[in-house]
């Protein structure tokens, strides 16, 4: 399996993420862009580019004949998926693989067998790895009532080819169950073409917890522990960490152990993600498999110090895991934030525009996977994610204070952001303890209470203060001869306020 050059299908940060391995191995570079996309960065930083269409990604990025083309023109001999776009694609994994083209993933099989939610609680059950109790199957109606009944209210109705938690219902009581399950069939009919739901006795206030883990050609598995992404919004994830608060040296073996079952039922190569959810008593289930390299995977890689691209490049390439099991390292926190072009004021209402201004965090232990750059667009047309704020401490706490110190260097002009939250979020008590849970956003935490009139003209004559001082400051002459700090690092300060 030839791996000289690869075609990266994909943009953003995660185009430049891989392109960034890419280097390091030596292995030139093939960007595709859209025409919303011709001054990103992936393709300024790739060896070459090449448009392969208007902004829609269904006309370009989705469009798995450009990307073989591309391929054929460049000379690419593999294709990195990314995430999203044509990573989780059995089609696209079986078209270049006809065209004689790597793809850098998992094979077809692998990815079909977890395409219906249904199908792959059956592998995960006959794996021997633990599911949420509930049924296999689709049913009609009343059908499906008699298993809720069986199962015990509160359950959760589900899309069979659902995900990000479309066509999704909790039902606590029977009497609601027949207006759920119309909802249910409505929403999945519409978000999946496909009216199939079954049912799963609910978790309450669970956490997801995830296992990355990697398989090669030659039948070798490993687990690279876990992630806890139980901070999310509209099952939109916000803070992953490594490892999780919640999970102790035996559960991790547990859930380690169970994810390869699963690898190993399916054959799996490449990187993989299998996705638990967790209750209080610490019993934990299998959700899904995730085809691909995820979004968060930099928090493994700080805990690990692995590189997982590199290890998808080398399985690519036929090559053995570098690593037994035991051999895979654990060592300290990390946690990552997404920055997204998004305004928390205005219900997370993307952002898109032109970057008038960009400084990011840096220093010691502090990592920022972006995919813009000063002057850039945020084009309306995709994903507002931005980047990937992501730090490494000693200690959970140690890795949260780098967090809130590093976010209060990061620097964003022209659109709106979520850093603010973050910081917030950094401050959150719950979130400190590691508290976690998968409805800790629904109430909005950061918005203070209404500040009582003494504090509002403290703030005010506070701001009055430093614009004239700002004033007096900058009529000066620059420089220190008064020995007073000059004008810039004041404007440091004021920036703060
Ligand atoms: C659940 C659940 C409680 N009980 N299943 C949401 C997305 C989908 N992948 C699985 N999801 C859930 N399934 C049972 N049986 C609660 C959720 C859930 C959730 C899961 C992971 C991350 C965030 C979530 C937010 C709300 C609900």
């Amino acid at each position: 399996m030839a791996v000289t050059k690869i075609l990266i299908a994909n943009r953003g940060e995660i185009a430049v993420r891989v392109i960034r391995t890419c280097r390091e191995m030596g292995i030139p570079t093939v960007a595709v862009y859209s025409e919303a996309d011709r001054g990103a960065l992936h393709v300024r930083m790739a060896d070459e580019a090449y448009c392969i269409g208007p902004a829609a990604a269904r006309e370009s990025y989705l469009v798995i004949e450009k990307i073989i083309d591309v391929c054929r023109r460049s000379g690419a001999d593999a294709v990195h998926p990314g995430y999203g776009f044509l990573s989780e694609n059995a089609e696209a994994a079986r078209a270049f693989a006809a065209a004689g083209i790597t793809f850098i993933g998992p094979r077809p099989e692998s990815i079909e067998s977890m395409g219906s939610k249904t199908a792959a609680r059956v592998v995960a059950l006959r794996a021997g790895c633990p599911v949420v109790p509930g049924i296999q199957e689709t049913m009609a109606d009343e059908e499906l009532l008699a298993a809720s009944q069986k199962i015990g209210f509160p359950v959760m109705l589900k899309a069979a080819m659902g995900g990000g938690g479309k066509g999704m219902r909790l039902v606590h009581k029977a009497e609601d169950f027949t207006s759920s399950l119309a909802r249910a069939r409505g929403e999945a009919l519409s978000s999946f073409g496909d009216d199939s739901v079954y049912v799963e006795k609910a978790i309450v206030q669970p956490r997801h917890i995830e296992i990355q883990i990697f398989g090669d050609t030659h039948g070798n598995h490993v687990y690279l522990h876990e992630r806890e992404c139980s901070v999310q919004r509209r099952h939109q994830k916000v803070i992953e960490e490594a490892p999780s608060p919640h999970v102790t040296p035996e559960m991790r073996r547990a859930m380690g152990e169970a994810a390869l079952k699963v690898a190993k039922a399916v054959d799996y190569v490449g990187a993989g993600t299998v996705e638990f959810l967790a209750d209080a008593d610490r019993n934990f289930y299998f959700l899904e498999l995730n085809t691909r390299l995820q979004v968060e995977h930099p928090v493994t890689e700080w805990i690990t110090g692995l590189d997982l691209v590199k290890w998808q490049i080398l399985v690519a390439r036929g090559e053995k895991l570098p690593m037994t099991q035991e051999e895979i390292p654990l060592n300290g926190w990390a946690i990552e934030c997404r920055v997204y072009a998004e305004d928390p004021d205005k219900n997370f209402m993307p952002s898109p525009g032109k970057i008038t201004f960009l400084r990011t965090p840096s220093g010691r232990n502090v990592r920022d996977d972006g995919g813009v750059y000063e002057g850039a667009e945020v084009p309306m047309f995709y994903d507002p994610m931005i980047s990937k704020l992501s730090t490494w401490g000693p200690t959970r706490l140690e890795a949260i204070e780098r967090m809130r110190a590093a976010l209060g260097e990061y620097r964003i002009g022209g659109i709106r952001h979520n850093i603010a939250f973050h910081e917030a979020l950094m401050e959150h008590g719950p979130f400190r303890e590691g508290a976690l849970h998968t409805g800790m956003l629904d109430k909005p935490f950061w918005k203070k209470k209404e500040q009582g009139p003494d504090l509002k003209f403290a703030v005010a004559a506070a701001l009055l203060h430093e614009l004239e001082t700002e004033q007096r400051r900058a009529a000066q002459p620059a420089g220190h001869a008064d020995g007073k700090p000059d004008a810039w690092k004041h404007w440091g300060r004021f920036n703060r306020l």
